[in-house]
């Protein structure tokens, strides 16, 4: 048996003897689009074999009680007396989708969880949407309930934005849920439908994490949202998605500059997401590759969501050997990088970033070759 699974089962067992199921759901890279997912752009993220597993196991006396392996502790609710908001603890995640669930009319007796993720913290690889997402493939399973991929990700996505307070788009939970071994996923946000699109076994992603922290809960990603929901007001449009780059240029004059500049951003990136949908269709890596440089720019100079230490990743990774492209990933004001590099460079692409970042500015960066995984599922 793999090592992590019977960890997992050594620590269920802390809380019951019940034979549990063993759940999966992943965080993800996003490779295109990004704030796009709030405006029913598109994007374009791929599911990482990074994930939150869970084992969890049925009771019958209404109480919820969910174990971290990772902060050693062990949090119980009654789900009578569930409160409507969280604490501000790591708890808020698997107690708001169980949340979400109840207020859905799932019918939930009772439920064991161990939980244990290797997703990197506040990295901008949603470990959040991550346990999220297992969260409520555990409670449906133990409910005996199926829900479709998508609306496990608006209920994940729900509780998000109203139990732990953060004002995510779809985008992380969407991928979780959705995501597919090998394949990236382009996302229409407004209407939910998506297109799995291949990767080539030529390249591979590596992600590389500046070690900045960042955070979906800290003030910037609360600021750039208000500053896109004012562009679409400024356009008279529900949301960007309704506008053009035209639409937009017109009403340059009526709109203070940061507005147009981070609207500007928007709209572009989630035409981004459409080239590079035709880039990857066509086999053209290097299209694809310069894609992603210039979302990179646009990300930086017109969303002014990068940072120094990301953009200096950015710089090294394009001047080594097989790198097509690379930008920063995520929320923003942190976290990682994604590159997409010749697969038969990317070890040697992967320890010359990190050491060259790591003599610039004496951080370790954390380099991954990544494999891209499945969407959440039951593993055993
Ligand atoms: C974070 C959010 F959770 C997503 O919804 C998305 O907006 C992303 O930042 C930026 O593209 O991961």
């Amino acid at each position: 048996m793999d090592a992590r699974i019977e960890a997992l089962l050594a620590q269920h067992k802390l809380l019951t003897d019940v034979e549990p199921t063993i759940v999966q759901a992943p965080g993800r890279v996003n490779l295109l689009g990004e704030h796009t997912d709030y405006s029913g752009g598109f994007c374009m993220p791929a599911a990482l074999s990074f994930n939150t597993l869970i084992a969890v196991s049925p009771r019958t006396d209404g109480v919820v009680r969910v174990r971290s392996v990772d902060f050693d502790q062990t949090a119980g609710v009654e789900i009578a007396t569930l409160p409507a908001k969280g604490a501000g603890e790591w708890k808020d995640y698997p107690v708001g989708v169980l949340w979400a669930l109840l207020q859905r009319g799932v019918a939930i007796a009772g439920a064991d969880l161990t939980l244990q993720g290797n997703v990197p913290l506040g990295s901008g690889l949603s470990s959040s949407a991550s346990v999220e997402v297992a969260t409520a493939t555990a409670l449906l399973h133990v409910a005996g309930v199926t829900l479709t991929g998508a609306e496990i990700a608006l209920l994940c996505q729900k509780a998000e934005n109203l139990y732990v307070g953060a004002p995510c788009g779809i985008m992380d939970q969407f991928i979780s849920a959705n995501g597919k071994k090998d394949h990236a996923l382009a996302l229409d946000t407004r209407s939910l439908s998506f297109e799995l699109a291949p990767l080539p076994g030529t390249v591979r992603l590596v992600v590389s994490n500046s070690m900045v922290k960042h955070s979906i809960g800290g003030g910037e990603y609360g600021t750039r949202r208000a500053e896109v929901e004012a562009g679409a007001a400024a356009l008279g449009v529900p949301m960007l998605r309704d506008a053009t780059l035209t639409d937009l240029q017109r009403k340059q004059s009526q709109m203070p500059d940061n507005v147009y500049r981070r609207a500007r951003h928007v709209i572009s990136d989630s035409q981004r997401v459409l080239d590079g949908v035709e880039a990857l269709r066509a086999g053209d890596v290097r299209l694809f590759g310069q894609i992603m440089n210039e979302a990179h720019v646009s990300y930086r100079d017109d969303f002014e969501a990068s940072c120094d230490e990301c953009d200096l990743l950015q710089t090294i990774a394009l001047a080594l050997p097989g790198c097509f492209g690379a930008r920063l990933t995520g929320g923003g004001f942190g976290g990682c990088t994604v590159n997409l590099v010749e697969a038969a460079a990317s070890e040697a692409f992967a320890a010359s970033l990190a050491e060259k970042y790591h003599a610039a500015t004496g951080i370790k960066p954390d380099v991954y070759v990544c494999e891209i995984g499945d969407g959440a599922g039951v593993v055993a």
